[in-house]
């Protein structure tokens, strides 16, 4: 998946899409480079950002995603508002990507039930301005667990089909630096809950640190963290997981490919086995 912000203000990629023209760019690009979904957002999640009106993410997302489904792209949305997930279904979005895993609005659900969509998850604590103050657990991965699974309750609950439904940790989501790494560690627990996962590390502030021996990466910004991402693309798709959010398609479709050989080959090589034995 890759991402497309609308957003003057994100932290990777802030204002540089603005333009509807530089976006379908970008987005070819991304699709060339080995894509299979565009992540379309209009509201930045970043710790401490404010929300943006409902009518502004409208204005910067809808144009898009008309025109990207308009070319047979597969698009989702990266909207926390039903009415904005209604709009860019309208519009042709294949995937609703609520980081707030219908938390932020109680009518996110009735809309996600009626469109019979795939839907993201995502584990959530709160909006941009609260979210580092919420990043206190005693076992991160068991209450992350614990927290996806009674969102995933309260979807069926309200009508959206189990089988539609894709679950995110939410990394750097009420996650600051060592939170996040267990998650990657014991992805299995996840997986454990029994529907497909999508993991979302690109460019985060926690790879900083596992990159702090480059500070000529570092002063390139969060760009400067691509590598350390296709690394854990390459970590969590061997591990299994659905799909990737990134921003440096390239690389990461790469790290893709690297895992599905190991896995295949690690496949090929037990089928090997059982057909001697
Ligand atoms: N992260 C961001 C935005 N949307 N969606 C999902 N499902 N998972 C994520 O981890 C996620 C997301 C924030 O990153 P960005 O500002 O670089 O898009």
């Amino acid at each position: 998946m890759g991402i497309c912000n609308l957003t003057p203000d994100s932290f990777s990629d802030g204002g540089r899409y603005v333009e509807l023209a530089a976006a379908l760019r970008h987005c070819e690009a991304m699709v060339a480079a080995g894509a299979d979904l565009i992540d379309v957002g209009g509201e930045s999640t970043r710790p401490g950002a404010g929300r943006v009106p409902a009518e502004e993410e409208r204005r910067r997302v809808i144009p898009l995603i008309r025109e990207l489904a308009g070319r047979g792209l597969a698009v989702s949305v990266d909207t926390m508002r039903a009415s904005v997930a209604t709009d860019a279904i309208e519009a042709g979005a294949c995937l609703v990507n609520d980081v707030s895993g219908g938390r932020a609005d109680p009518a996110m659900f009735a809309v996600l039930a009626a469109a019979r969509l795939p839907v993201v998850l995502m584990h959530w604590r709160g909006h941009g301005d609260r979210m580092d103050r919420r990043d206190v657990y005693t076992d991160v991965v068991n209450q992350v667990a614990a927290e996806l699974a009674a969102r995933v309750a309260k979807a069926i609950a309200a009508g959206v089909d189990k089988r539609s439904i894709i679950l995110d940790p939410g990394l750097g989501f009420a996650k600051v630096g060592a939170s996040n790494w267990p998650l990657l560690a014991r992805l299995d627990e996840l997986t454990a809950l029994g529907f497909p996962l999508l993991v979302g590390a690109s460019r985060k502030r926690f790879l900083a640190p596992v990159q702090g021996l480059e500070p000529a990466l570092e002063k390139r910004g969060a760009a400067g963290r691509d590598d350390a991402t296709a690394a854990v693309t390459a970590l969590v798709a061997r591990a299994g997981v659905w799909c990737v959010r990134v921003h440096a398609v390239a690389a990461n479709a790469a790290a893709v490919r690297v895992a599905q050989a190991v896995r295949w080959a690690a496949g090929s090589h037990r089928a090997d086995l059982n057909g001697r034995t």
